[in-house]
């Protein structure tokens, strides 16, 4: 799939003002903020969401009857509607609050794979995959006595489909478990192609979504995809809020996750019966003003619009590649343009990662560097880490010009 460019235009110096973290320097230059796949920036609406939410509606949730216990309650599960909007899910009982997409992935993992994987079935992931839909994949494999097969990469670092048959081979395919866009390449994954195939096979197909819902539309229905999973606070959200999405018909045949209070139905000294979706899976007090902040999120990025923020940041991969392509002893990881998303990784000749990221800093750009959490993706590129450079719908071409002009200034210090 794509990125649009022919989406409205959105106009990133305007969008900016939005976000307070901006008007500081680092080191005395301006702030040039080329991480936001690791965490984005915040806008100035959806804090204020959240003060207002603990200034005057703040109590606990689906417990009690006076008026803040209800503001609040209705606060959450005005939130919840808002994600069940963002990935057109059919129905609000099946988002489920968790605390990040890791978690939500674990939700899956566990409950579902605990209860219907066994010896003979293989659970297929991708060379692309985040450590948090590897590792879990992984640990429940083995509890299980399922295998693990991986989709390759082709040199331009995109997924391999000509291997599904061989890998298809080697055992029943229960799950297929792949991120839409890869947060170390930018890839974007063709995961229609891949859903399809996991349900001509007999498998759920399971999408971890944390680097492409912040950044373009994402439709559980139009993708068929089983489960969907996204952090809050890669989307201008707070911390500690993400959400899973879930058929409804396969979460409410699935055992809890965590067990405690609220997400009972009854509890006896024999007996204890589990609540209705999506509370089954919402054991404890719930991250109230967190999924109000997200809520918030949420309407910030709708209405600077999902195909504006692609089709930016499109042309901010364009443009950032075609700067960095002309730095001496460079290698650019990852697709061409035209196919990825907003991040670019990459290594200059000769100078660690770190060493690259740390000089950066003393220029006011932050960007990251190590393995991105995808171990098995740098031995498959044959590196130890990377340097990436991930933009948001905030990012401006000035912030690309300031890193490409600190990568100057690493190659004179290490000249
Ligand atoms: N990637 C990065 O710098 P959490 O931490 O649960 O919110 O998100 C986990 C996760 C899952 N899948 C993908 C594709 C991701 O990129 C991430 C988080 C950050 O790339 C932090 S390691």
């Amino acid at each position: 799939m794509a990125v649009s460019t022919v989406a409205k235009k959105l106009d990133a110096h305007t969008v900016r003002a939005d976000f307070p973290i901006f008007e500081q320097e680092i080191h005395g230059k301006p702030l040039a903020f080329l991480d936001s796949a690791a965490s984005s920036q915040k806008p100035r609406q959806m804090m204020e969401a959240m003060t207002a939410f603990y200034s005057t509606s703040y109590a606990n949730v689906h417990r009690g009857v006076y008026v803040l216990a209800e503001r609040a309650t209705a606060a959450l599960e005005g939130a919840r509607e808002k994600v069940r909007v963002l990935l057109n899910a059919p129905d609000v009982r099946e988002i489920v609050f968790v605390r990040n997409a890791t978690e939500a992935i674990n939700l899956v993992a566990y409950s579902w794979g605990m209860n219907n994987l066994g010896p003979g079935d293989l659970v297929v992931v991708t060379e692309l995959e985040h450590h948090s839909n590897f590792v879990p994949w992984q640990y429940v494999a083995g509890k299980t006595g399922a295998k693990l097969a991986m989709i390759p990469l082709d040199d331009q670092g995109e997924l391999d489909l000509s291997t599904l048959d061989s890998i298809a081979a080697k055992g029943n395919v229960k799950v297929v478990a792949t991120n839409q866009v890869s947060n170390s390449l930018g890839t974007i994954n063709p995961v229609e192609r891949l859903a399809t195939w996991a349900h001509e096979q007999g498998g759920i197909f399971v999408l971890d979504a944390a680097q492409s819902a912040p950044h373009m539309t994402v439709d559980v229905q139009a993708l068929g995809a089983d489960f969907v999973a996204i952090s809050g606070h890669k989307m201008c959200g707070p911390s500690g809020v993400g959400a899973l999405w879930g058929r409804g018909s396969l979460l409410s045949r699935m055992e809890p996750f965590l067990t405690g209070g609220h997400m009972i139905n009854s509890v006896r000294l024999d007996k204890t019966t589990w609540g209705d979706l999506p509370h089954k899976f919402e054991a404890g007090t719930a991250p109230m003003a967190e999924a109000v902040g997200f809520g918030a999120a949420i309407d910030y990025l709708n209405a600077v619009g999902f195909d504006a923020i692609a089709a930016h940041e499109h042309e901010l991969a364009a443009y950032a590649l075609g700067r960095m392509s002309e730095i001496p002893g460079i290698t650019l990881y990852g697709p061409p343009a035209e196919r990825r998303a907003g991040i670019v990784s990459f290594n200059i000749d000769g100078i660690h990662p770190h060493d690259v990221a740390q000089i950066l800093d003393m220029n006011g750009v932050a960007i990251r560097a190590g393995h991105h959490c995808c171990q098995p993706l740098m031995q498959k590129l044959g590196v130890a880490a990377t340097n990436r450079a991930s933009f948001y719908l905030y990012t401006v071409q000035e912030e690309i010009d300031q890193l490409v002009d600190g990568l100057a200034t690493v190659r004179k210090v290490f000249a």
